[in-house]
């Protein structure tokens, strides 16, 4: 109904990722994070009239604004980490040819030791994988590189005057630390996002993510920094939910930081006017810190029917946090997080998109 045609930046790259299960309790899983996430999207946006853009492609090398917010080693280990499984015994050990973690070298093994690093890339990778549901594959390192390309693009579009633009990333990224891997994310392309919009001139950027979960990477990279702000509004850790020890409302950021973090976690059943109010409130408060440019962690899965969360957003729910964060009058780049239930996925992010372009059209 001649809404505004944005931008959809995508790549058909980010599809070669397939976990294939998540550990989880002990068990394999299936994946809910699943290549067809991309479609089911892709489709709903081009039925709307939205514009398809293809990411462009990696120049040589590692973009600048990846290596700022990610540890060298991080980035090594993701980018060999499957070919050095298919060399080991894996294959033939475990009959299966996904990177898993079974071993974590925290204080509580090393206990004070002068320890070592570990030869076997199965305990290796303990040093980096900080979960068993996030599995790595020979089409991990491509598919996260190919999002970070996603959100690149839509950053160089709304630098260059849209007033917004949409990052179809996949794999999601806003629970990637800077030197950590899990929560389904390996490289975190909201905290690239906004970092690349200060490198291109905004002096202060707001990250509001309203992924049902604590986006704990995007907080924990910025939350010493006052030129970024993250705010969140997700399912309350301290009711059992991942990401378990991080995402109260007493963490408000340190040092330069001070003030610079909030954290608005609901009670499990949250519907859509708690919710609401909390995106409005993380929405006037990125405008009153001034800041002049927003990246949006849109994760789906706060919706009623995901199985990964207990809070019962509805799609009317997403389509008026899309407008109330139109309502900022900031420039956006929406960064897609998480959302699992293949049905109504496409929906709901495009009637995000719907609130939010119509504030920008
Ligand atoms: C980006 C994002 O939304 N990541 C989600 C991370 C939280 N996943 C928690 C998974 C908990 C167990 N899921 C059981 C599913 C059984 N297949
Ligand atoms: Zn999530």
């Amino acid at each position: 109904m001649g809404q505004y045609a944005l931008p959809v930046v995508w790549s058909p790259t980010t599809r070669e990722h397939d976990p294939r299960h998540e550990v989880w309790v002990g068990t394999a899983t299936p994946a809910a994070e699943v290549a067809s996430r991309v479609d089911a999207i892709l489709e709903a946006l081009q039925a709307v009239g939205h514009r398809l853009v293809e990411a462009p492609t990696a120049a040589e090398g590692t973009p600048q604004e990846m290596t700022s917010v990610h540890d060298p080693e991080l980035l090594d280990f993701l980018r060999t980490a499957a070919d050095r499984w298919l060399e080991g015994p894996y294959v033939d050990l475990a009959g299966q040819d996904r990177v898993v973690p079974y071993f974590f070298p925290t204080p509580a093994m090393t206990g004070g030791l002068p320890a070592r690093r570990a030869v076997a890339v199965h305990a290796d990778a303990g040093r980096f994988a900080y979960d068993t549901m996030t599995l790595l594959g020979p089409g991990t390192w491509a598919a996260a590189r190919a999002a970070v390309d996603c959100a690149l693009g839509a950053v160089d579009l709304v630098v260059s005057g849209e007033p917004l633009a949409y990052a179809l990333c996949r794999p999601p990224g806003h629970h990637a630390t800077r030197a950590g891997y899990g929560g389904s994310c390996y490289l975190n392309n909201a905290a690239v996002a906004a970092q690349a919009l200060r490198t291109r001139g905004v002096e202060r950027v707001g990250v509001v993510d309203v992924d049902a979960h604590h986006g704990n990477g995007t907080a924990a990279i910025f939350y010493e920094r006052g030129d970024v702000l993250y705010g969140s509004v997700h399912v309350d850790p301290g009711a059992g939910w991942f990401p378990h020890l991080v995402g109260f409302a007493d963490e408000t950021g340190a040092a330069a930081g001070a003030g610079a973090t909030r954290n608005l976690p609901m009670a499990e059943g949250t519907d859509d006017a708690a919710w609401l109010e909390a995106v409005h409130d993380l929405a006037g408060w990125v405008v009153a810190a001034g800041c002049t440019a927003l990246v949006v962690s849109l994760g789906v899965d706060a919706a009623a029917d995901d199985p990964e969360s207990p809070l019962l957003v509805t799609r009317d729910g997403y389509r008026r946090a899309g407008a109330l964060l139109a309502a900022t009058g900031l420039p956006a780049v929406v960064v897609q997080e998480g959302g699992y239930h293949l049905p109504t996925l496409g929906g709901l992010v495009a009637a995000y998109l719907e609130g939010h372009g119509r504030g920008a059209s």
